[in-house]
């Protein structure tokens, strides 16, 4: 059964034997930090923050939600014991077939358990960490959902934009470019003289988290791919005092508009980014005034801050799974995986090689439609895309890199990017190079390629299920004594 709420995932996550939960932290870099080592560790725990140092107790703070390969596939609705690339699969077969599903109406929902208005609001008493050292202030959303009404086709977008508290009733929605659904349909308001209404959703269920990370076409809501996702519609409510529809079951809701550019704006950041930098000094952002929050008892706010790779919001690389449809729509044949690895900034596409340049040809548009990653590799299919050190394996034994490492320019990245200066961002420049390594066995003479000595995936499973438990690997089931044993010889008769 899929979860009904985030606290229906935490349930499941507990279940599950991932969950860890932690007293008394604080909200000023010791909660971050602690998600931080937390999601360093092989295990990499869901984390669940009660008694909040300067919080009343009850108020809690979920980290580390989908960071794992099975954590994102419970999310999914997948079966949570398949291994990363075979989840990563079944998500793409499931992505293939999903069906919007329209949210219903609903007129009641735990988060008008408390409601404060106007004077009342103060978003001091909600959680709001400051992740990390060098951030420029507390952060209610770094995994919330921003909620607005398209004024043209009146349809909602709902997707992931950071946020930042400045005071009792003000935060800014930071958008990374004016491409922004959320940014277009701001500045449509503006234009026409008016505020833009806007909801802050915090503590969404994952599948609606998911959504809002999804790139979805404009006019198709993030509301209606998360229903789908869970197989059925969201639950919404109108806002009390926006009337934008509601999840029902979130846990933190903020209502307001966002204001004008043109009027006021707040410096907003520096914020940690996923690539490990602080890529921009404070930069000015629009402003939401807050004019009602809701919340439900005992609140938990998700929260999903960036921090240095290989550490990732989703322990599936669900842009890996994009690039794989992009390649098999595209008519390249023979892909037998697509990973990423070092939060989406590297790109291995696997694949049997059947002509020569079809190792290219893939990887031409891996690179292309790879957002600020400056590493495309294609292994051959012998070799897991998901297992970084058997791609670097590929790399150091199969590439020449005088013949098989070439350099695209002027690529697609961002003003994320670390290593684009200043002087160029400030131009408009926010494109870099990728390196796309070929890691195959050269196409011409690869039957003649020297034979790998490993085992195969079939003969090290073989080993494993009969000697797995000798060897103390974990999970392997002990060889009994009832296993039929190999028959005895049978004793000659003496003459
Ligand atoms: C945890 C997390 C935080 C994000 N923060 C931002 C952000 O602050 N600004 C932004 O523009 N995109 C951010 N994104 C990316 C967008 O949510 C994502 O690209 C989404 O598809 C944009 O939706 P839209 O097409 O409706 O604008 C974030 C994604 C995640 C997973
Ligand atoms: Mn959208």
């Amino acid at each position: 059964m899929i979860y009904k709420d985030l606290r229906g995932f935490i349930k499941q996550v507990d279940e599950l034997g991932a969950l860890r939960r932690v007293n008394g932290a604080d909200p000023h870099f010791e909660l971050g930090g602690i998600t931080e080592v937390a999601a360093g560790t092989p295990e990499c725990p869901a984390l669940l923050f009660d008694r909040i140092k300067g919080l009343a107790p009850g108020f809690r703070v979920f980290t580390n939600a989908t960071t794992t390969p099975q954590r994102a596939a419970l999310a999914l609705g997948l079966d949570p014991s398949l291994k990363p690339l075979d989840a990563l699969k079944a998500w793409m077969a499931k992505r293939q077939t999903l069906k919007p599903l329209k949210p219903v109406t609903v007129t009641q929902a735990p988060f008008l358990e408390n409601s404060a208005r106007g004077r009342n609001v103060d978003l001091r008493k909600l959680p709001a960490p400051h992740w990390h050292r060098k951030d420029g202030g507390p952060f209610i959303g770094s995994g919330s959902i921003v909620i607005m009404r398209d004024p043209d086709g009146g349809w909602i977008n709902a997707s992931i934009y950071r946020v930042q508290v400045h005071n009792k009733n003000q935060v800014t929605i930071q958008f990374d470019h004016q491409g922004r659904h959320g940014a277009i349909i701001a500045k449509k308001y503006w234009d026409s003289g008016k505020a833009c209404p806007v909801a802050v959703v915090n503590g969404p269920d994952p599948a609606l988290f998911i959504a809002g990370f999804e790139y979805l076409p404009e006019g198709q809501s993030e509301y209606d791919f998360a229903g789908s996702i869970k197989g059925a519609p969201l639950e919404v409510l109108a806002g009390p005092l926006t009337g934008l529809p509601l999840p029902a079951q979130a846990e933190i809701i903020l209502e307001g508009e966002l204001l004008p550019t043109s009027k006021i704006t707040l410096d907003e950041g520096p914020f940690g980014e996923f690539t490990g930098y602080y890529a921009n000094a404070k930069r000015p952002c629009p402003v939401m005034q807050v004019q009602a929050v809701h919340h439900r008892d005992n609140p938990i706010l998700l929260g999903s801050p960036p921090m240095k790779p290989p550490r990732f919001h989703f322990g599936l690389p669900f842009r890996a799974a994009s690039i794989w449809s992009n390649l098999e729509m595209a008519g390249v044949t023979d892909v037998v995986g697509v990973w990423q690895h070092v939060a989406q900034l590297m790109t291995v596409v696997a694949l049997r090689q059947r002509y020569a340049g079809h190792a290219k040809r893939a990887a031409l548009i891996a690179a292309a439609n790879s957002y600020m990653g400056r590493l495309v590799v294609v292994v051959d299919d012998d070799v897991d895309p998901s297992n970084l050190a058997d791609v670097m394996w590929a790399v150091t034994t199969r590439c020449e890199p005088a013949e098989q490492i070439d350099i695209v320019r002027n690529a697609w990245s961002s003003a994320l990017d670390p290593r684009i200066p200043d002087e160029e961002k400030l131009a408009g420049i926010t494109s870099h190079s990728k390196a796309i390594i070929e890691a195959v066995r050269p196409f011409g003479w690869k039957e003649r390629f020297p034979p790998t000595s490993a085992l195969t995936a079939a003969e090290a499973s073989e080993i494993e299920a009969k000697w797995g438990a000798t060897i103390g690997m974990p999970g392997a089931k002990p060889r009994t004594k009832s296993r039929p044993q190999a028959a005895k010889p049978k004793r000659r008769k003496r003459h």
